[in-house]
């Protein structure tokens, strides 16, 4: 059997064995099709069985999550935790509250994640979770109340050494606080569980800034691969939490010119440079719609979702040096890559994981964009949440300035990895292909020497 039918049989077999799951099948057929000239030159990764064992979490917990909310009313979601890969460290990879989460985006984002970690050279293994539970609209105190009952449960399976889960989509501080908080009172034991945390109780300086530092950091890395620099480039960036956030403010400290931010209901486009404080007491502070935006500031426009035209986002046909899709999976189409490239594009960084459906990162590679793959380009986040890990067992905390040169040279690192892994496999400059076969070959390795389990 070639290394082609391989990949095309554990394929079918996901498709079968995981029906309806199109973001875990798109996930899966995205990193094994890329795995080809490995698994072509060598034998081991399919006599140890590596590829059906991959694909298959390690623990999959599924939950029910019993609340009361302010009228007094019980209510229920469900709850996820999928242990995926445990070879080079404790499951590792953050919660998603959103009321689009399913078995099948939790599997995809922990898939995503093993290789995402295996990535940034530190020991963690890849896990992910959530809930389908709507944080919009809920008062603080309903909030509390999910996340203590999501806790009653998810506790017995988390710890140091065990699953360390953090933020995502609808995670953040507030709700990590609420959710250690629990977590503590459970077990009795304040301990490094999870990342994320505040700074005055056990959190890293630097993580809230990391996905969206790094994902810059990574941007810069490419461009002057090329002689280029992101100095007085103009920037398009997708969402308003906290990758999108903090990405506009490192792209502002190193000189270019972010000009839109977006939220679920539509865009701002600000072509003097998005205002990070009015952006931040909207969307971080006052958790509220970007239209308030327009109305402080009269020189932006606001895009309401609906505005635009079927298949395409008003983001991507702003003209733009670099695109940082920074909010969701597949918000980036075929119809916005062809606006990218018509409109001179040449980088676009994934902030987001899967922002790009498989169509736009075809179209943009046949165009000669450049292109930063999520699980690389995003793996900043997720870097800091292990150097918060180290900080809580060592009961140290480190400056800013230490945690964010580690940062620094971590996606340096990752960037030069997947670079001369793409040349090692002849397709230089190909880095997705190069970030998904160097991640996938140090935990492949784990799997053949700790055997068959
Ligand atoms: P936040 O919840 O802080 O922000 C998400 C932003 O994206 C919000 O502005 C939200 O709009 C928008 N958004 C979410 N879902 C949709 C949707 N279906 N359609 C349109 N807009 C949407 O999340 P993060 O910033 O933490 O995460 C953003 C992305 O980055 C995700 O893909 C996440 O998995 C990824 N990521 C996050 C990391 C982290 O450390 N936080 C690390 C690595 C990757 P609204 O405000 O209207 O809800
Ligand atoms: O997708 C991701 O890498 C994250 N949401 C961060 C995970 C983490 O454990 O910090």
């Amino acid at each position: 059997m070639s290394a082609k039918e391989y990949v095309a049989e554990v394929l079918e077999y996901v498709k079968e064995s995981s029906p309806g799951q199109s973001e875990f099948y798109q996930a899966a057929t995205e990193v094994f099709e890329s795995l080809v000239p490995l698994l072509e030159e060598d034998d081991r990764y399919r006599e140890h069985g590596i590829l059906e064992r991959i694909v298959t979490p390690e623990r999959s917990i599924i939950f029910r999550v019993t609340w009361v909310d302010d009228s007094g009313r019980i209510r229920s979601n469900l709850g996820y935790r999928v242990q995926f890969n445990s070879a080079i460290g404790p499951y590792k990879g953050g919660l998603r509250f959103h009321p689009t989460v399913n078995l099948g985006i939790v599997k995809f984002l922990g898939f995503e994640q093993i290789y995402k970690n295996a990535l940034t050279g530190l020991p963690i293994g890849g896990g992910k979770g959530g809930s389908n539970f709507d944080p919009k609209g809920k008062s603080d105190k309903e909030i509390m109340a999910f996340c203590q009952a999501f806790m009653s449960e998810l506790f017995h399976h988390m710890g140091q050494t065990r699953d360390v889960p953090a933020g995502d989509i609808g995670v953040g501080a507030k709700e990590i606080g609420y959710m250690f908080g629990e977590y503590k009172r459970l077990t009795m034991r304040f301990e490094g569980a999870m990342t994320g945390k505040q700074i005055i109780w056990g959190g890293s300086l630097a993580r809230k800034e990391a996905t969206g530092y790094g994902s810059v950091y990574f941007a810069e890395n490419i461009l002057k691969h090329y002689g280029l620099e992101i100095k007085g480039k103009i920037c398009t960036v997708s969402g308003a939490g906290n990758v999108a956030i903090y990405t506009i403010e490192k792209l502002k400290k190193m000189g270019a010119l972010p000009v839109t931010c977006s939220d679920s209901k539509g865009t701002i486009y600000h072509p003097r440079g998005v205002d990070l404080n009015t952006l931040k007491a909207i969307k971080e502070v006052g958790r509220e719609s970007l239209e308030k935006y327009a109305h402080i500031h009269k020189d932006a426009t606001y895009i309401p979702l609906h505005q635009y035209p079927e298949g395409g986002h008003a983001v991507w046909n702003i003209p733009c040096d670099v695109a940082f899709p920074s909010a969701t999976q597949n918000e980036l189409t075929l119809v916005d890559a062809k606006n990218l490239v018509n409109n001179g594009c040449i980088l676009v960084n994934e902030g987001a994981n899967m922002p790009s459906t498989p169509e736009a990162i075809a179209y943009l590679k046949a165009n000669g964009v450049y292109f930063g793959p999520a699980k690389a380009a995003n793996a900043g986040g997720v870097a800091v949440s292990q150097l918060e890990m180290a900080q809580n067992a060592s009961m140290q905390s480190w400056s800013f300035t230490e945690v964010d040169s580690r940062l620094f040279e971590i996606m340096k690192n990752i960037f030069n990895t997947a670079m001369n892994t793409s040349r090692e496999f002849g397709e230089e400059g190909d880095l997705l292909m190069g970030a998904n076969i160097a991640g996938f070959r140090r935990v492949a390795n784990a799997m053949i020497d700790q055997g068959a389990v």
